[in-house]
């Protein structure tokens, strides 16, 4: 059994139903069970050149499973395509994106796959979340949740009610 925190994310479609739904069918997987989750987040959206985009709505969701990390990204996957997933570009808007940020302890990075999540230390949208979950969470190899925290702006994100 792994304890693994998933980022949910989309600016697109009815972005709350699309959270809501998504973490239906994410307690709906086999050898999956959901602990518990950060309740929903607004948040401004994180763009590279300064792109105009709708702000999103986020949130973590805490599971504790038996499928392999290749597994679970292959299951998260399915779920993005089922919600009819529309990505514009890398960084670009979206209807749907499932993250795995942490496996465990586990740290790897192959051409699927990097854990812990390469971005979420710099992420407000995943930090604050986070926080909503476990103030003590150490991140494997990158630091405390605390010592990141002091590095994002509060100002882009807003709790908006439970999930
Ligand atoms: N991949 C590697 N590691 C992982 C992992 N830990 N979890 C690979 C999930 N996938 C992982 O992902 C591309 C490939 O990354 C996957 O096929 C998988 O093998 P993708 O989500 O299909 O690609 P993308 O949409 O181009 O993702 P990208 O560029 O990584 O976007 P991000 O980093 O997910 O950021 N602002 C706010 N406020 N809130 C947001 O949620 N999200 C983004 C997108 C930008 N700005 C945002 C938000
Ligand atoms: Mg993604």
């Amino acid at each position: 059994m792994a304890m693994v925190f998933i980022g949910l994310g989309s600016n697109l479609n009815d972005p709350e139903k699309q959270l809501r739904q998504a973490m239906v069918a994410i307690s709906e997987l086999t050898g999956l069970d959901v602990i518990t989750d950060s309740g929903l987040f607004k948040t401004r959206a994180m763009t590279l050149n300064d792109e105009q985009q709708p702000d999103y709505f986020n949130a973590v969701v805490k599971v504790e499973t038996t499928m392999n990390p290749y597994q679970l990204l292959d299951a998260l996957q399915s779920i993005e395509n089922n919600q009819g997933r529309v990505r514009e570009h890398k960084w670009g808007s979206r209807s749907l994106d499932l993250d795995i940020l942490l496996y465990g302890d586990l740290q790897v990075s192959d051409e699927r796959l990097t854990l812990p999540h390469p971005e979420m230390a710099k992420r407000a949208f995943v930090l604050f979340p986070l926080q909503h979950i476990d103030t003590d969470l150490t991140i494997p190899g990158v630091g405390h949740l605390q010592d990141l925290l002091k590095n994002v702006s509060a100002g882009d994100v807003q709790y908006a009610g439970a999930l």
